[in-house]
């Protein structure tokens, strides 16, 4: 009850602010982030950094009018580690001028980004597969790889980050602890080696009334997790392994990390709210100097971006790159429509999400005692031997309520007197309201359960607590349905739980997975892979105070299960963990290149992968495909993408040579014929054309360069599939390595004349007899 008050009051006070922010004149000093590029590299010491704090408030003293100077003349965050900038409160006007000055390359509203949990807030789990593969590798890896988890913070007392075992910090760690009223400098150990928090928004600040207690603490003065996404990716990503783990005896095995040697810093830069882009970019910014090997986000803006440069993920990843480091993102939860992936920038690792071979299953009986098997996860008390009421939305509305909002069970339609005490039928024809909404409602209506009809969402479990709640697909509740309308007296019950392991297929893309193709760039293809994102069991903060999540006389779980393309990214940087762990000279596009190049396209019934409708996935969802990490240790070859790619990608894309030169802190010189089509040819472990015409005399010629990391005279040889009608050469077809030499180049041409409009899908794989290098293509044809 009180949970779903609160949900509709900050529904409500969202909309409020978007009101508020639409009438606010120009002149009302709001949020702005200054972005002025890389730093030179001298400017990494502290004295360095206190000149640039001071030039910082020159620049907007400079602007800033005199009657205001006191009120509003200071700096919420200054960047000046990695890169240039700072945030403050400016009016409009104030904005439009700083972005004119020659030092700065863009100012943008410090606008809030989501936490890629599921579209609805109801993020759910994780899989075990690739984490046992690690194991083996345990003995003889380094154990210093330091992840940075750019999240909502971590609860230090989940099993996941205990420190049994490993040694001690490396020396090269810069980072810090800092204490909170909650926590302690005990409470960072050997695993967890670093814990920063930032200002995040808050619910408080957003309607400027007390929220209930509950709320009220997710307090921002501390590091420690109150929303829980942040624990449960950090022990996704390198969690200290954990036997018996389980959530109420679902998904019982031993949770582990990624790579579970490796050590964690967290950086507390969202609240359940989301993450402001100044706080990101700080967090960034303290990561790199804290000297983190990989960044891990699951975390993307919710609207639609016109550009890098306004988007603090992609600065702060960008910068990261340069150093080295790799930053892996979640793609988004807005599928499964096309053009929704986020984080598309070719320097940042964008990862889609799939089903795991274990399923939740939970059996409806009817009071005729046919049975369906449905999804759940609930933590319910009902049995087979009692039966209660089963109603249909649309029959306990309330007066004057229209026929579909009682359907859909939306706020507000339901009558309490007429679905107390029954089990109430929802359906999803109203994608703007989520299922955590529509099971608060049935809830708070006191209804014995729900039964939910969702095509869209029947495979993607959701926690429920202990509420009955149960989802099944379109034919199986047109079934139900009639049932309800055959019978004077419909009645059913909801079984408990249980789980389905080995389940077939798998991974299968997951609906709300993030579709490509990228809006931004079409010529990079997104995203570039996919993991593990659907009902993952991971670390989780104890729910003490929210009714109905802890079964009568159980104590809260230390796990969870989540889904999202929030949990599939935490695989990917455990992943890329282990190969920089095995080897740690290898650069980010490297890791990426492996991972990339080896990921499996056949689920566990060997079949191609396929998605929730059960046809073939194609890159736009699945990338590469999904992540094999074993093989990715040993790729044969990689595609190295260096910051010259990157450089010329922003020329291509249509950035002034002064932008780039201040991004870059280069006297970089882009090419002279500067067109987005060649973004196409920036050596990339996939290809993507987003324009290939069928008048086109000549094919569209694409180079890529490969490194071999394998054993030197090995002999490639290529093999293409393409689909009928687009005709895929490639220039030479055999790759000798001789001795000494590392790199060699190749042409791939593209000729449509005869291939059919819009998109086609295909690879091209090199093999040594011992290594398949696969890349994958799509082109376009006009
Ligand atoms: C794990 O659980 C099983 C059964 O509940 C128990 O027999 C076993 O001792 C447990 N192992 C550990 C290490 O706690
Ligand atoms: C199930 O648990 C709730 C409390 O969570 C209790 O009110 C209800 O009576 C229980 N139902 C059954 C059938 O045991
Ligand atoms: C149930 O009955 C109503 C009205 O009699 C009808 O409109 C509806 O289509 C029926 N639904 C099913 C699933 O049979
Ligand atoms: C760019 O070129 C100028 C003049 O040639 C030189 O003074 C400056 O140091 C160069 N800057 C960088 C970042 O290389
Ligand atoms: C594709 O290329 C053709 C000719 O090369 C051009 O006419 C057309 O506008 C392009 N379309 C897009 C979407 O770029
Ligand atoms: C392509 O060829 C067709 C037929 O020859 C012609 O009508 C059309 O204008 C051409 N389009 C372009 C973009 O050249
Ligand atoms: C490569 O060289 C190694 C030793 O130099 C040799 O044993 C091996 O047969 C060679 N392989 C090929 C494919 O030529
Ligand atoms: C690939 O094509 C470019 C021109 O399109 C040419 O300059 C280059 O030599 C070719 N590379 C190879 C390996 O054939
Ligand atoms: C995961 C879970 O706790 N499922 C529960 C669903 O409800 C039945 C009936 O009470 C329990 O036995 C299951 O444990």
């Amino acid at each position: 009850m009180a949970s779903l008050l609160q949900l509709l009051h900050l529904i409500f006070s969202i909309s409020f602010l978007l009101t508020c922010r639409i009438a606010t004149s120009n002149r009302t000093p709001k949020p702005y982030v200054v972005y002025m590029g890389s730093t030179s590299s001298s400017n990494n010491e502290g004295s360095e950094v206190q000149v640039a704090e001071s030039a910082y408030m020159q620049l907007l003293s400079s602007i800033i009018p005199s009657e205001d100077q006191n009120e509003r003349r200071s700096l919420t965050h200054h960047y000046d580690y990695a890169f240039k900038g700072f945030s403050a409160m400016l009016t409009e006007n104030e904005a439009s001028i700083l972005s004119g000055h020659p030092d700065i390359v863009s100012v943008f509203p410090d606008s809030v980004l989501q936490l890629h949990t599921t579209r609805s807030w109801d993020f759910l789990e994780t899989e075990r597969r690739i984490l046992r593969a690690s194991a083996t590798y345990n003995k003889h890896v380094s154990s210093d790889v330091i992840i940075g988890m750019i999240d909502t913070g971590i609860w230090p007392e989940c099993p996941s980050f205990n420190d049994k075992g490993i040694g001690e910090i490396p020396s090269r760690w810069k980072g810090v602890c800092i204490e909170g009223p909650d926590f302690k400098l005990s409470n960072c150990n050997r695993k967890l080696i670093g814990a920063r928090y930032y200002p995040t928004p808050e619910m408080n600040s957003i309607h400027g009334s007390k929220m209930s207690p509950a709320a009220g603490k997710t307090s921002s003065g501390s590091p420690r997790d109150y929303v829980d996404h942040g624990t449960h990716t950090a022990s996704t990503a390198g969690g200290f392994p954990v036997v018996n783990a389980s959530y109420y005896g679902l998904a019982g095995g031993t949770a582990r990390g990624g790579l579970p040697s490796a050590r964690i810093a967290s950086y507390k830069a969202c609240s359940k709210v989301g993450c402001s882009s100044s706080s990101l970019l700080k967090a960034f910014d303290d990561a790199l100097k804290d000297g983190v090997d990989i960044i891990s986000v699951s975390i993307g803006v919710n609207f639609f971006l016109s550009n890098y440069k306004n988007d603090p993920i992609a600065i702060g990843a960008f910068h990261a790159e340069n150093m080295g480091v790799m930053v892996a993102c979640s793609g988004g939860n807005d599928g499964p429509f096309p053009d929704t992936i986020k984080n598309t920038a070719p320097w940042i690792f964008t990862v889609a999400a799939s089903s795991i071979d274990r399923d939740f299953r939970s059996t409806i009986q009817l009071g005729n005692g046919k049975t369906f098997r449905g999804s759940a996860i609930n933590l319910s008390n009902l049995t087979k031997t009692r039966t209660y009421p089963l109603v249909f939305g649309k029959d306990v509305a309330s007066n004057f309520t229209p026929t579909n909002e009682a359907s859909n069970c939306r706020p507000g339609s339901l009558d309490p007197e007429k679905a107390a005490g029954k089990i109430v039928v929802c359906v999803d024809n109203d994608p703007t309201m989520s299922r955590i909404i529509k099971k608060l409602v049935v809830e708070d209506m006191e209804a014995i359960g729900m039964i939910f009809i969702s095509e869209a969402e029947k495979d993607v479990p959701f926690d429920s607590g202990t509420f009955p709640f149960v989802q099944v697909g379109s034919v199986e509740g047109l079934q139900i349905l009639h049932y309800i309308n055959s019978t004077k007296d419909p009645r059913a019950t909801i079984l408990p739980t249980v789980e389905i392991p080995r389940y077939k297929p798998a991974p299968v893309v997951a609906y709300f997975s993030s579709r490509g193709p990228a809006r931004l760039a079409e010529n990079i293809l997104k995203p570039d892979i996919m993991a593990p994102g659907v009902a993952i069991l991971a670390g989780t903060i104890p729910h003490t105070d929210e009714p109905g999540s802890v079964p009568v006389g159980k104590k809260p779980s230390q796990f969870a299960i989540r889904s999202g393309t929030s949990m599939s990214c935490p695989h990917v940087t455990g992943a890329a963990s282990l190969i920089k762990s095995v080897h740690p000279g290898w650069s980010p596009s490297m890791i990426k290149s492996a991972l990339m190049t080896t990921a499996t396209v056949h689920d566990n019934m060997g079949k191609p992968l396929t998605k929730g409708s059960g046809n073939p996935a194609n890159p736009h969802e699945m990338g590469a495909g999904e992540i094999s990490p074993l093989k990715a240790l040993h790729p044969g070859l990689v595609f190295e993408t260096t910051a010259t790619d990157y450089l010329r990608f922003l020329c291509y894309y249509g950035y002034s040579e002064r932008d780039i030169r201040s991004i870059s802190n280069t006297n970089f010189s882009c090419p002279s014929n500067s067109i987005k089509d060649l973004i196409s040819d920036i050596n990339y472990p996939s290809i993507s054309i987003a324009n290939l015409s069928r008048n086109q005399t000549a094919a569209k010629t694409i180079q890529r360069t490969v490194t071999n990391v394998g054993l030197s005279n090995a002999t490639y040889i290529a093999k293409v599939y393409a689909p009928v009608g687009l005709v895929v050469d490639v220039f030479p077809h055999k790759l000798v390595f001789l001795k000494g030499v590392t790199k060699l180049s190749y042409n791939v041409s593209f000729f449509g004349k005869e291939a059919s409009s819009g998109y086609n899908f295909g690879s091209l794989t090199w093999f040594d007899g011992r290594h398949s290098v696969r890349t994958v293509f799509t082109v376009k044809v006009q």
